[in-house]
C-alpha cells in the first residue's frame, strides 16, 4: 500500500498525524506539485480518529460557513474512490435526525431552512414519512420520548473509514509523499517567528512548514510551540454488534437521546453516544456507556433487544468551545498551520481539509471557505456555533 522510505534530515512540508486529515492534505499537496512532503504518526495509520469513528457523513450543519465546508467534503467523498483508485464504499443511504420534544423540533427547522438556502438537500418529514422510511424505528407513543419529526438529508451516508485511510495513503505514496508511523513528535524548534525543525524518536528534521494535524492530541503538539489552543479533549465512545440480516438502511440520529445507529454492508450495527462529559485523553470504553448507549438504542429499535454486542472502543475528540474546527495559519508564528478543533466531525471533513489546507500551504493564501475558521475568531469574537449540528457533542 505505501512503501518503507528513509527519513531525510529535510522536509518542505511535515504534517503530524498519519489520520485522514493529514494524510489527505499530503495528497493533496504532492498532487499540487509540492515535493518533500512527509507525514508521521507515533502510531499506526489512522491509529486515532481516523480508525475510531463511526463513518458518518452528512453536510446538514447549522452555520452557513459550516454548511457550506462539509457540502463540499460530500462532494469529494462521492468521487474519492475514483479519485484515489481504491474503493472507499461510501453508501449515500440517507440521515435522519430524529426530534422527541417541540425544541428538538425547532432546532431542526432552523437546520433545516439554513441547509435549504445554501442548497443542500435537506427537510423536515414527520411521523408517517418517518415510519416508510425506517420501518424498524418505534415511531408510536410507547417509548418515553416518542419521535416527533426528523430531518431528512438524502445525501448523508456511511463510508469505509479504513479504506479511506488506506486510500489516501497509497495515493499519496505513489506521488511521492513519505510516511513514517511509529515516529513520535518530541518537540519542535522555533527561531525568530518560525518554525525551523521538528525532533522525533526516529531523529530530527528541518521544516520548511509544519501541520498540526492530531485531532484529539493537537493540544499537546500546539505546546511544543508555546500556543495555547482553546480546545478541551474528551473520549467518545462507539460498539458494533454482531452481523444481522440487513433491517436498515438509513443513517438514524436522535437529537434528544444522543445516539446514532447504522447497519454496515456486513450486517453489523455500528452505534455511537454523545461524549464523555470528562475530559481525558484515554482510549478506555466503559461500561456506563454501554448500558446508557444500549437502553437508547433500544428506545428507538426494540428489534435488536437479543442482539450480543461484538465490541465496544474509545477514541478521543478535540471540542472547541463553538464545536466548529480551527483551520489556518498562526499570526506571529511563520509555517506553522492548524487543522484541529474537530470535535467529532473531523472524519467527515478529511477530503475537504485536505485539500484546502494543501491549498493554503502551497500558496500561502487562505481559500475563502476556511476563512472563518481562523484561530483569531476566538479574539475577534466571530464564533461559528455548530452546537446544534452536534446531536452528540454534548
Ligand atoms: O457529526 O454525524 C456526526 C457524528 C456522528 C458521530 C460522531 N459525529
Amino acid at each position: 500500500m505505501w512503501r518503507p522510505r528513509p527519513l531525510r534530515p529535510r522536509y518542505d512540508v511535515v504534517i503530524i498525524g498519519a489520520g485522514v486529515h493529514g494524510l489527505a492534505s499530503a495528497y493533496d499537496l504532492a498532487k499540487r506539485g509540492v515535493w518533500g512532503v512527509v507525514v508521521l504518526d507515533k502510531s499506526y495509520l489512522g491509529a486515532g480518529a481516523s480508525g475510531r469513528n463511526t463513518a458518518i457523513i452528512r453536510s446538514n450543519y447549522r452555520t452557513p460557513e459550516g454548511v457550506a465546508f462539509y457540502d463540499e467534503s460530500v462532494k469529494l467523498y462521492e468521487g474519492l474512490s475514483a479519485e484515489l483508485g481504491y474503493n472507499v464504499l461510501f453508501s449515500q443511504q440517507g440521515h435522519l435526525t430524529l426530534a422527541h420534544t417541540d425544541s428538538a423540533v425547532n432546532g431542526l427547522m432552523v437546520r433545516a431552512e439554513i441547509n435549504q438556502l445554501c442548497g443542500v438537500d435537506s427537510r423536515i418529514i414527520w411521523r408517517d414519512e418517518i415510519k416508510a422510511l425506517v420501518p424498524a424505528l418505534d415511531c408510536s407513543d410507547r417509548p418515553r420520548y416518542p419521535v416527533v419529526a426528523a430531518l431528512y438529508h438524502p445525501p448523508g451516508g456511511i463510508v469505509r473509514h479504513d479504506a479511506v485511510v488506506w486510500g489516501y495513503a497509497r495515493a499519496a505514496d505513489r506521488l511521492g509523499v513519505g510516511i513514517h508511523t511509529f515516529t513520535e513528535v518530541t518537540g519542535i524548534d522555533v527561531a525568530q517567528g518560525r518554525v525551523t525543525a521538528v525532533r522525533t524518536t526516529q531523529g530530527d528534521i528541518q521544516a520548511g512548514a509544519v501541520l498540526n494535524a492530531t485531532a484529539g492530541f493537537c493540544s499537546t503538539i500546539a505546546k511544543m510551540v508555546g500556543l495555547r489552543l482553546p480546545i478541551t479533549t474528551h473520549p467518545l465512545q462507539a460498539l458494533v454488534t454482531e452481523p444481522l440480516t440487513a433491517f436498515l438502511d438509513k443513517v438514524i440520529v436522535s437529537a434528544n437521546l444522543h445516539v446514532y445507529v447504522s447497519q454496515t454492508d456486513r450486517g453489523e450495527c455500528v452505534i455511537g453516544s454523545e461524549i464523555d462529559p470528562y475530559t481525558s485523553y484515554s482510549h478506555r470504553s466503559t461500561l456506563p456507556f454501554l448500558e446508557s448507549t444500549a437502553h437508547h438504542t433500544l428506545e428507538l429499535f426494540p428489534c435488536l433487544r437479543h442482539v450480543r454486542v461484538l465490541r465496544q472502543w474509545a477514541g478521543i475528540c478535540d471540542m472547541t468551545p463553538d464545536y466548529s474546527p480551527i483551520m489556518g495559519d498562526v499570526p506571529g508564528l511563520r509555517g506553522f498551520y492548524l487543522d484541529v478543533g474537530w470535535g467529532t466531525y473531523g472524519f467527515k471533513a478529511g477530503p475537504v481539509s485536505g485539500r484546502r489546507m494543501a491549498e493554503l500551504i502551497a500558496t500561502g493564501r487562505t481559500p475563502e471557505l476556511i476563512k472563518p475558521f481562523s484561530i483569531t475568531r476566538f479574539h475577534d469574537g466571530r464564533l461559528l456555533g455548530e452546537k446544534a449540528a452536534a446531536a452528540v457533542s454534548h
